[in-house]
């Protein structure tokens, strides 16, 4: 039987760089090695966990769905489906949490990090999200999962989850693994933490055109700096130059240690290859965004396929758990 992979992303917005080369360039991976089978979701559910509205929340998920199928996802290779058409997830997170502790929960650094992001949002759903995303993987019995690497500790709820389970019920729960990518720690451009959606001025939209990514890129706060310690802005500008144009870096790195690097030449050289990356994904886009019975037809054949292998697992659960 082929290996199952799971990954997804939250609809909180429109995909950046970081879930682009942290998530969906080994999502792309694994889509194309025939040893597995790839189940691809956009975490809408998930999306409910922080603070949204309800109109963005409808429109974001469907936003992701179609940067999934520009960035490469094939339906033909793929599932590719809506977290929230597949009511199994809950169900089986709900078990999953009658094995969970709340201190557990509430030690998680990702837990700790949204509590101080959104003070006066401490939900249940949110203390829940790392059981869901447990849910999400194992609903699929999904061995590996291609998602950057803030979301280890959120595995490693997953392998306890699946062994206690697996103790406790005889269940067969494999013990999800990440699949790491090159850019599994994209930096904020503010410097400082990673890049992520809901922090304004830390990302680059796979959307963007040159001038904004030029911009963007220019911003990079690293006006101090002059040849020494390199700065938290200097440090994210050499990852993104690692990433993009890794055979010049050592030429960069000496300018640096030098003192006579031209940061602008530097930010704009690595501006010019993200975007060069980027346009074939933004070509394909134009194209997929302006076909609505393709991208309906994706969703809803998604799901149908999803829910086939979700609703066997929650039966065998169910059954081993005396509620069948
Ligand atoms: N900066 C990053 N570098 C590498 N990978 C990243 N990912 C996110 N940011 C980076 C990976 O993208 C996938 C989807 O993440 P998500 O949207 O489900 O959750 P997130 O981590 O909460 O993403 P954001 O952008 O930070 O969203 P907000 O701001 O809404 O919380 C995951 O595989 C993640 O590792």
């Amino acid at each position: 039987m082929k290996k199952r992979v799971l990954s997804g992303i939250r609809a909180t917005g429109r995909l950046h760089l970081g879930n682009y080369l942290g998530a969906v360039k080994g999502m792309l991976e694994l889509q194309d090695n025939s040893e597995y089978e790839t189940l691809y979701m956009v975490a809408d559910v998930h999306t409910i966990t922080t603070p949204f509205n309800v109109e963005e929340l409808r429109k974001n998920r469907r936003e992701v769905i179609i940067d999934y199928l520009a960035a490469g996802l094939d339906p033909e290779k793929s599932v590719i489906f809506q977290q929230s058409e597949v009511n199994e997830h809950l169900e089986l997170a709900f078990y999953f949490s009658s094995v969970t502790t709340i201190a557990r929960m509430q030690h998680l650094p990702t837990y700790k990090d949204k509590i101080k992001q959104y003070p006066t949002h401490n939900t249940m759903a949110l203390l829940n999200y790392p059981i869901l995303m447990a849910a999400d993987i194992l609903v699929y019995k999904a061995g590996l999962v291609p998602v950057g690497i803030d979301q280890e500790p959120h595995l490693e709820v997953a392998r306890e989850i699946a062994r206690k389970m697996n103790q406790l019920y005889g269940t067969d729960f494999p013990e999800p693994k990440r699949f790491a990518t090159k850019g599994e720690y994209i930096p904020s451009l503010r410097g400082e933490g990673k890049m992520s959606k809901s922090v304004e001025g830390s990302f680059i939209n796979l959307t963007d055109d040159l001038e904004t990514i030029r911009k963007k890129i220019r911003s990079i706060p690293t006006a101090t700096a002059v040849g020494g310690e390199m700065n938290p802005g200097v440090k994210s500008l050499f990852a993104f130059a690692s990433l993009y144009i890794s055979s010049e870096v050592e030429k960069f790195k000496k300018d640096f240690e030098a003192g006579s690097l031209q940061f602008v030449t530097l930010k704009d050289a690595i501006s010019e290859a993200i975007y060069k990356d980027l346009q074939p994904l933004q070509r394909q886009r134009k194209k997929i965004e302006s076909d609505k019975n393709y991208v309906d037809k994706v969703i809803k054949e998604g799901a149908e396929k999803a829910r086939k292998i979700a609703s066997k697992t929650v039966k065998e659960v169910r059954e081993k758990m005396g509620l069948l």
